[in-house]
C-alpha cells in the first residue's frame, strides 16, 4: 500500500468542489485515511513548497495558498501517488486530459485546486507536514 498527500487548494475550497472532489477520490478505489481543514499562512506555506522557492512563482504560490483555507487528505491505495495524480490532471489545466479535476475546474496555471505528492519521499515529508500519527486512521 502507497499513502499520497492530497490537498483541496484554497480556489477548490471556496469554489465548493469539495463534496465532488471527495466523490471522485473514493470511486476511484482511494482511502481517505486522514482529512483536516485548516488556513496555512505565508510560512506555512512557504515550507510546505521549498522546493519550488527558486522559482519565478514562489511568492504569488505561497500567497495564493495561504489565502484561504485547504482541506489535506492522506490517500492510500496501491499506486495511491499515480492514481491521484491521474485524477488531477496536468499542472497546467489547458494539458489536462477530459474529465481530470484540473481540466473540469482548474482557471489558471496557478489556481489548479488539487496537489498531489509526486514521488514516495515527497509524500512522506508532505503528510508529516500536516498530519501527526495520532491523526491518520488505518
Ligand atoms: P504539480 O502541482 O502538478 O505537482 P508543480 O510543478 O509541483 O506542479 O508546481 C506546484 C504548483 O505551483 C502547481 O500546482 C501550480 O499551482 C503552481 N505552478 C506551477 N507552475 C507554475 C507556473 O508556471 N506559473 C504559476 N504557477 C505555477
Ligand atoms: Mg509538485
Amino acid at each position: 500500500m502507497e499513502r499520497t498527500l492530497a490537498i483541496i487548494k484554497p480556489d477548490g475550497v471556496a469554489k465548493a468542489l469539495a463534496g465532488e472532489i471527495i466523490l471522485r477520490i473514493e470511486k476511484a478505489g482511494l482511502k481517505i485515511t486522514g482529512l483536516k481543514m485548516v488556513q496555512l499562512n505565508k510560512k506555512s506555506a512557504e515550507g510546505f513548497y521549498a522546493v519550488h522557492i527558486k522559482r519565478p512563482f514562489f511568492e504569488s504560490l505561497t500567497g495564493f495558498m495561504s489565502e484561504g483555507p485547504v482541506i489535506a487528505m492522506v490517500l492510500e491505495a496501491d499506486n495511491a501517488i499515480s492514481k491521484w495524480r491521474t485524477l488531477m490532471g496536468a499542472t497546467n489545466y489547458k494539458d489536462a486530459e477530459e474529465g481530470t479535476i484540473r481540466r473540469d475546474f482548474a482557471t489558471d496555471i496557478e489556481r489548479n485546486v488539487v496537489h498531489g505528492s509526486d514521488a514516495e519521499d515527497t509524500a512522506d515529508f508532505e503528510i508529516n507536514y500536516f498530519f501527526n500519527a495520532f491523526e491518520l486512521c488505518a
